[in-house]
C-alpha cells in the first residue's frame, strides 16, 4: 500500500467513526446509553478513537500532519457531542423533546381569535337578560308537527296562516316550524303552573327577502303563567327588556292586534335607529283560555302572557345594522366588528 492509499483509508475510517459516534451520542436518551457511547468511542483503553490514534504511527510525516488535524477535529466534535448528550440525559423531563425543542427566544406568532356570530351573541345576551328576570330557557324541535305549530295554538285548518304557500311543509303532519310559539305548548304539556320560560330558536317562512325579512330567522318566545298574571305584567316585562337590551332611550309602542292563541293581542314596535320609522319587534298577548284549557290548565285559576320577538331585528336595532342580509352573508369584514 502506498503512503497515499494508507492516508486515504485512515481518513475514510476516521470520517465513518465520527459519523457513527455523533449519531450514537445524539440518539442516547438516558445516562446509561450516553455512558455506553462514551466508552465505545471516547474510552481511554479500548475506545475507537484511541484505536484511530494508533493509526498515526503508520503514516509518513506529511500524512501525519493531515491525519493529525482531522483526528483532533473528530475528537473535539465527539467530546462536545458527549457533553451535550450528558446534559440532556440529566434533564429527564426535557429529554424526549430536546431534539426538536421549541426555541423560546423566537418572536411569537399572533394567534387570531375567532368570535361568536352577532346573532349567537344576541341569543346568549337575551338568555342572560331574561334569566335575570326569572325566565328559564326551554327548547323545542325545529321540525315540528302541525298539531303543535297550529292546532294547539288555536289556529284551525281553514286559517290562512296554515296555507301551503306560507309555510315549509315536509308532509301533511310535519313542517319546519314557522314560529317558536309551539314551544309554549310543549312546555305547558310537560309542567304545571307557575311557568316562566323563554325559548330561542330558528323558524322558517317562505317570506320574500328584504332588509327586515329572511326566509329563516330566529325568535325568542316568552311565556309566564301563574295566579293573577295580567297585561300590565306583560307590558312591564317588555318595556324593562327593551330598555335593558336596547338602552333606556329606546322607544317602543304597543298596537292592538290579533293572534288566535292570545286574547287580547298586541304588536310591539320599536323606533328604528335613525329615529324615523317604527319596525315591528314582535307579537304578544294574554294566553287564550282555550289554549290553557287544551293543555289541562284551569283558566279560572291561572292566567298567562306570551310574546314572540324577532331576534335579527333586535340585534339590528342594537348594533344599528340596516339590512338583515348582512347577518347571513358570512363576510368576515362585517362580522368581525361585533
Ligand atoms: C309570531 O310569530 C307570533 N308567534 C308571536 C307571538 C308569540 C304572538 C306569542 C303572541 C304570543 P309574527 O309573525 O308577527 O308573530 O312574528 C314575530 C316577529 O318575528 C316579528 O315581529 C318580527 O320581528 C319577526 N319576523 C317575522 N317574520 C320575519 C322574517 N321573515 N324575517 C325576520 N324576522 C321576522
Amino acid at each position: 500500500m502506498t503512503a497515499t492509499d494508507l492516508l486515504a483509508s485512515a481518513l475514510g475510517d476516521l470520517e465513518a467513526l465520527e459519523r457513527d459516534g455523533l449519531a450514537a451520542l445524539r440518539d442516547s436518551r438516558d445516562a446509561e446509553s450516553v455512558e455506553a457511547a462514551r466508552i465505545e468511542y471516547l474510552g481511554q483503553k479500548q475506545g475507537r478513537l484511541k484505536a484511530a490514534q494508533e493509526r498515526l504511527k503508520a503514516l509518513d510525516p506529511a500524512g501525519k500532519r493531515v491525519y493529525g488535524q482531522r483526528f483532533n477535529a473528530t475528537k473535539g466534535a465527539l467530546e462536545a457531542a458527549w457533553t451535550e448528550a450528558k446534559a440532556r440525559a440529566e434533564r429527564p423531563a426535557a429529554a424526549g423533546a430536546a431534539a426538536d425543542a421549541l426555541d423560546v427566544t423566537l418572536p411569537g406568532r399572533k394567534t387570531r381569535l375567532g368570535h361568536r356570530h352577532p346573532l349567537t351573541q344576541t341569543a346568549d345576551e337575551l338568555i342572560d337578560l331574561f334569566g335575570r328576570f326569572g325566565f328559564e330557557a326551554a327548547r323545542g324541535p325545529e321540525v315540528e308537527d302541525v298539531f303543535h305549530n297550529f292546532e294547539a295554538l288555536n289556529i284551525p285548518p281553514s286559517h290562512p296562516a296554515r296555507d301551503t304557500l306560507e309555510n315549509f311543509y315536509l308532509s301533511d303532519a310535519l313542517m319546519l316550524r314557522s314560529q317558536t310559539s309551539p314551544i309554549q305548548i310543549r312546555v305547558m304539556e310537560a309542567r304545571r303552573p307557575p311557568v316562566r320560560v323563554i325559548a330561542i330558536g330558528r323558524v322558517y317562512r317562505p317570506d320574500t327577502v328584504d332588509a327586515t325579512h329572511s326566509f329563516m330567522f330566529h325568535q325568542i318566545e316568552g311565556l309566564m303563567v301563574d295566579v293573577g298574571v295580567t297585561m300590565a305584567d306583560l307590558k312591564t316585562v317588555l318595556r324593562l327588556f327593551a330598555e335593558s337590551y336596547l338602552g333606556t332611550d329606546v322607544k317602543i309602542r304597543f298596537r292592538p292586534s290579533f293572534f288566535p292563541f292570545t286574547e287580547p293581542s298586541v304588536e310591539v314596535d320599536m323606533l328604528w335607529h335613525g329615529g324615523e320609522r317604527w319596525v315591528e319587534m314582535g307579537g304578544a298577548g294574554m294566553v287564550d283560555p282555550n289554549v290553557l284549557r287544551a293543555v289541562g290548565y284551569d283558566p279560572e285559576e291561572v292566567t298567562g302572557f306570551a310574546f314572540g320577538l324577532g331576534i335579527e331585528r333586535l340585534c339590528m336595532r342594537r348594533h344599528a345594522i340596516d339590512d338583515i342580509r348582512l347577518l347571513y352573508q358570512n363576510d368576515t369584514r362585517f362580522l368581525s366588528q361585533f
